[in-house]
């Protein structure tokens, strides 16, 4: 008899019907195999509590919470996870902030919530543990005996040898990743950094069948590059807006950015290309305005309000520089928007651009392409740095750090010819339907259950 499904991420829709890709992918997985979701209590706890609870809700399938204190909060998520690992991953060891009490904070709620997990967990469940936040979460199990399927899906970049080796829990980052029984990461490049890494790790072995060994433990690491329901958003992209939630002249061009505001994402550079884009362009062409729409993120975070001051500062000056009376050339919101107007300001865009420094992923390049017309469809400006660009190689793909590199793509995507625009639109879409979330999902949750045997059981004793 198999057993089920247990999927932990750091957040899980509470109230009401889920919204956003990946969350809307874990609800039909879960939906169609059954099984229990697990996420942070979005309310803090006085105490920390040694058991879950469960959410109600209508679905065909489980919900419960852990709960955190505002001082677990501050150590294991905004600390931990977000000053410490989300740099590192992202290849800005300069933003490393760290403080002993996050690491220990880190490890105390991974440990807990490994403990809670232990009491509930079958020999033949399969345990999908999402993301950075929770990478002892395997380690401990083993430690409680636990023998199930582990696998991990790292949303984020995995980092070089030579970043991971900024941390002082270095030695425990690699016995971290080892102890689950499958690694998914986003490319092929992911997968090259983290074998290089295990490589030229001393007590790290690479076995004729591809997995990993550190000392006891064998892992497998596979590359399982994320997509979108590609299917649902042209749908909805079909459809004409009831307004135009915009508002520029007939004869102007827009330019569309979507991100979280996150210095990964490269913003202050975007600005800066297309600055130079506008310092070179005919007068007499259309006038082009990008419009970049920026939910604010993690705010508490130190390196946050910086970027947040540097973006608002470079947008008044290049629009002091170049704006008319009757045209602003960056519109930058700060602002979440819903899904209803994202998706027909895609469609209108003429161009996306989408440039990371670093990005495990990038979802927002995906459905950027699928919601275009394929008639007369946008062009995507993509980063080498996102982990899309290994796919979507019809992009126009630039080095977000040279700026004239991006303000030459931006000519290049605003003047491209249609029959030009179809053919890379066409071979986008190919490859976002190839990436098709849903089956995403169930390619992982297969995987980790062909994994050979529960890693407990072949376990050795190091020594
Ligand atoms: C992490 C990794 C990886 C954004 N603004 C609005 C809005 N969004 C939605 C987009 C998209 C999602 O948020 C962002 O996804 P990304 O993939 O671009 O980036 P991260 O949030 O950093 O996600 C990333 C991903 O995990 C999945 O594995 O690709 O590399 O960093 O879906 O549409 N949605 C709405 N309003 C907004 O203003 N409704």
């Amino acid at each position: 008899m198999p057993g089920r499904l247990i999927v932990l991420s750091n957040r899980i829709p509470t109230e009401g019907p889920p919204s956003g890709g990946l969350v809307v992918a874990l609800h039909e997985l879960l939906a169609e195999r059954g099984g229990l979701w697990i996420g942070a209590a979005s309310d803090f706890a006085d105490e920390p509590s040694e058991t879950f609870q469960p959410v109600a809700g209508e679905e065909r399938y489980e919900k419960a919470t852990f709960d955190l204190t505002e001082d677990e909060h501050a150590d294991y998520y905004l600390g931990y996870a977000n000053s410490v690992l989300w740099p590192l991953c992202h290849h800005r060891t300069d933003l490393l902030a760290m403080e002993r009490r996050y690491a220990d904070g880190y490890r105390a709620v991974n440990a807990r919530v490994a403990r809670m997990l232990a009491q509930i967990v079958g020999p033949e469940d399969r345990i999908w543990v999402h993301d950075y936040h929770f990478l002892p979460l395997a380690l401990e199990l083993r430690r409680l005996g636990v023998a199930a399927r582990v696998g991990m899906f790292l949303h984020i970049p995995f980092p070089a040898a030579a970043d991971i080796s900024a941390l002082t829990e270095s030695d425990e980052f690699y016995q971290w990743f080892a102890a689950f029984d499958l690694v998914g990461l986003q490319t092929e490049a992911d997968v090259a950094r983290c074998l290089d890494a295990y490589r030229r790790h001393p007590s790290g072995e690479m076995l004729l069948d591809g997995r990993v060994k550190l000392d006891g433990s064998i892992f497998k690491v596979r590359s399982f590059p994320i997509g979108i329901d590609g299917k649902t958003f042209a749908d909805i992209a079909k459809t004409p807006p009831a307004h135009d939630p915009v508002h520029i002249r007939a004869d102007a061009r827009l330019i569309l950015g979507v991100d979280r505001l996150d210095y990964s994402k490269g913003i202050p550079h975007r600005f800066r290309g297309f600055s130079t884009y506008l310092a070179r362009r005919d007068p007499c062409s259309p006038r082009a305005t990008l419009l970049q729409i920026t939910p604010p993120s993690r705010e508490s975070v130190m390196a946050y309000q910086e970027i947040t001051r540097e973006l608002e500062a470079l947008s008044g000056r290049i629009n002091g520089q170049y704006g008319e009376i009757d045209w602003t050339p960056i519109r930058f919101v700060v602002r979440s928007v819903p899904r209803e107007t994202l998706v027909p300001l895609y469609r209108m865009a003429s161009v996306g651009l989408v440039t990371p420094l670093a990005d495990g992923m990038n979802l927002v390049a995906k459905e950027f392409v699928a919601a275009q017309d394929p008639d007369d469809p946008g062009v995507l400006v993509l980063s080498r740095g996102a982990g899309a660009a290994e796919q979507m190689t019809d992009a126009l793909i630039v080095n977000p750090y040279d700026a004239e590199d991006v303000g030459d793509a931006i000519e290049k995507g605003l003047t491209m010819p249609l029959e030009e625009r179809r053919s890379r639109h066409a071979a986008l879409m190919e490859v976002v339907r190839n990436t098709d979330i849903f089956e995403w999902g169930n390619r992982f949750i297969d995987a980790l259950g062909a994994v050979k045997k529960p890693a407990a059981q072949m376990r050795e004793t190091p020594g």
